[in-house]
């Protein structure tokens, strides 16, 4: 889990350029592979595992286009081999910067610090690395996962706020080691840890997918015929195991309960139909923030060690007033 920074900069960047760093009006020495200011970035994607991943391909995409950042992009097939090749194809291409969104948290030094020897600064965006060396990259953009898991944590204790009585509770997590899986998991148990009714009977990976969330839920349902709650890491997932609680006769958001994270519009929209009872929002909407930082690095301006994006939570009612503006 990312070293928790105690200035926390929300959505806004406060940059402070580096003192003496060309001061006294001398010629812009901001590093350029064109030599005329233009900024080539490769950026190394997770996959197009969910709704939320689609959109924050499109909003890196679109955001490139309207900072007049040449984009280099790939998809890793949400294998970590297929990170570490693109970024040394991008060392190798020598461009102006590397941004990428690591699909799991470890494994990372040694590319990091190819990068770093070829002066080629890197951006964490949307997931965190557990490296202790933060020198390998420059800045972390993304979502607070932990605070995420505490927000879900926190509405199930609401919910549940009288009676005794045991809360079953299956766990669908996202992509085994990555740091919203891992960071997820962690914020929920620290709010209803405490509590002795709330019981994790089950709690497995559906990899932030549809399908494997529907294949997975089918199988708790199969092993527990006394599920109370579902807590999905993701939307996506929390749409498949909607198909499976149906499949299984049972009437989700009622007899079981489903917290889930993202509220991508499909998933707003099982939540205003209320098949989905609370959704804590992750935004994928960090290409523009991802553009200023990466104009920033490379002209040598120094840059928060951390960046977090600015999210809600949506209620069934929310949802519905929601719905129609939602861009993703
Ligand atoms: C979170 C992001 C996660 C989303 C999933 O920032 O990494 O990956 O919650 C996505 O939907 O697949």
């Amino acid at each position: 889990m990312l070293k928790r920074i105690s200035t926390l900069v929300l959505a806004g960047l406060t940059a402070v350029t580096l003192a003496g760093c060309g001061g006294g009006g001398g010629a812009d020495t901001s590093a350029s592979s064109g030599g005329d200011g233009s900024i080539t970035m490769g950026f190394s994607q997770v996959g197009a595992e969910s709704g939320w991943r689609t959109a924050n391909t499109k909003s890196v995409q679109e955001s490139a286009k309207t900072a007049g950042i040449t984009l280099k992009f790939s998809d890793a097939q949400q294998k970590q081999e297929n990170q570490i090749k693109a970024i040394r194809s991008y060392i190798q291409q020598k461009v102006d910067v590397i941004a990428f969104s690591p699909v799991v948290e470890s494994g990372w030094d040694t590319v990091l610090k190819e990068a770093q020897n070829a002066k080629i600064p890197v951006i964490l965006t949307d997931r965190a690395v557990d490296s202790k060396d933060t020198s390998l990259y420059k800045t972390f953009l993304g979502s607070d996962f932990v605070e995420e898991g505490r927000k879900a944590g926190t509405w199930l204790l609401e919910e549940y706020k009288s009676g005794t009585d045991p809360v079953n509770i299956v766990e669908l997590q996202g992509t085994t080691g990555s740091a919203p899986a891992n960071d997820r998991k962690a914020g929920f148990q620290e709010v209803i840890g405490g509590e002795a009714k709330f019981k994790v009977i089950a709690s497995q990976t559906g990899d932030f997918t549809r399908a494997k969330g529907k294949e997975v839920m089918e199988a708790f349902l199969k092993a527990h015929p006394d599920i109370d709650v579902l807590y999905a890491h993701n939307d996506d997932m929390g749409l498949g195991a909607i198909e499976a609680i149906e499949g299984a006769g049972k009437v989700p958001g009622k007899d079981i309960k489903i917290i889930t994270v993202d509220a991508v519009k499909d998933g707003m929209q099982a939540l205003a139909d209320g098949k989905i009872n609370y959704i804590v929002e992750c935004s994928p909407l960090l290409g523009p923030q991802l553009m200023d930082l990466a104009k920033k690095v490379v002209k040598g301006e120094s840059v928060p060690a951390r960046v977090v994006t600015e999210e809600t939570t949506f209620t069934q009612e929310q949802a519905k007033a929601a719905l129609p503006q939602r861009q993703y």
